[in-house]
């Protein structure tokens, strides 16, 4: 059994590549990567890779995760600049005992030893929207629409799980801010015994919850994908509305070891590709935990 899921629209094409990849034999690993480097490749994504919009002193700073469910081991990067594919030197760095987990200029010195291709990551779109940017306006920051993390997990026919996440947080971040999507438990969680999850929104509030590896405990304990996801958020977002904070803007995914997939989110619509064993495709959840259904591009028009 094969299966992958990944977070937004953005994903779906470099989605078939990954699980193209998958369907010919290759590791859930391999597909992971895939996956992700063609979304970071793609300059109109302003949410991950090159066109990444910039933080407030107008530097790309990009964060990335990987994380092998066989060994539980993992590589991650977090603000990091000019590394074109942060999720390969992610995953290069996933099977250390030590110093796995890299930010800023080290993590950027480990690309260049890794023979890894750098590149100046703004475009010409995204500085033009950090000078037109009021400050003052980002104080409070936002997961707005259109500005979203490319999560995606694997299953191979080996039984292997991988899950990777890649972002450039959120625009107009103050400079050496990071979400959730490096931190492991909370953007990412990958164990091939259970399950693997991953998570997109506002970090701050996905980190308060650890909600991946609540995600794939649930899973542990028995609960479906669907289910896992489902009980993950409702738990976070009750403890918020008792704070007497609002919900928020979170998004979550998950994949079983026996290729099942779910997806939860407080969005009213959270558009995701997925697929098992011959077919993937678009679906999309929403806030009321309905089932999910599967959607065309055209119905996700305007949607990440
Ligand atoms: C972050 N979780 O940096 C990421 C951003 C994101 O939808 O996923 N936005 O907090």
């Amino acid at each position: 059994m094969h299966a992958l899921i990944g977070t937004w629209k953005m994903c779906l094409s470099g989605a078939k590549e990954g699980f193209g990849l998958l369907a010919a034999g290759s590791s859930a690993a391999d597909a992971v990567e895939r996956t992700i480097v063609r979304v970071e490749d793609e300059p109109g994504y302003t949410s991950v890779g090159y066109g990444g919009l910039p933080d407030s002193d107008g530097h790309v700073m990009l964060d990335a995760a990987f994380m092998d469910g066989g060994s539980l081991r993992m590589g991650g990067v977090m603000s990091v600049e000019n590394v074109r594919n942060p999720i390969r030197l992610a995953r290069a760095l996933c099977g250390r005992e030590t110093n796995c987990l890299l930010a800023g200029r080290g993590a950027e010195q480990a690309a260049v030893s890794f023979g890894l291709p750098l590149r100046d990551m703004r475009t010409e779109y995204a500085m033009d929207k950090w000078k037109a940017a009021v400050p003052e306006k980002h104080e409070r920051l936002s997961a707005y629409r259109g500005h979203d993390t490319v999560c995606v997990l694997a299953l191979d026919d080996a039984g292997g799980m991988v899950a990777g996440t890649s972002t450039s947080g959120l625009f107009m971040k103050a400079p050496g801010r990071v979400g959730d999507s490096p931190v492991i438990g909370s953007g990412f969680y990958c164990d091939a015994r259970y399950g693997a999850a991953a998570a997109t929104g506002l970090g701050e509030d996905i980190m308060r919850g650890c909600l991946s590896y609540e995600i794939v405990s649930l899973m542990r304990r028995g609960a479906a994908p669907k289910e896992a996801c489902e009980e993950a958020l409702r738990g976070l977002v009750a403890r918020k509305l008792q704070l007497g904070e609002d919900e928020g803007s979170i998004s979550l995914i998950a994949l079983s070891p026996d290729g099942r997939f779910g997806a939860a989110t407080t969005l009213s619509v959270f558009p995701f590709a997925a697929g098992a064993a011959d077919e993937i495709a678009l679906y999309a959840a929403d806030g009321r935990c309905s089932p999910l259904r599967r959607v065309t591009e055209q119905e996700m028009e305007g949607e990440p």
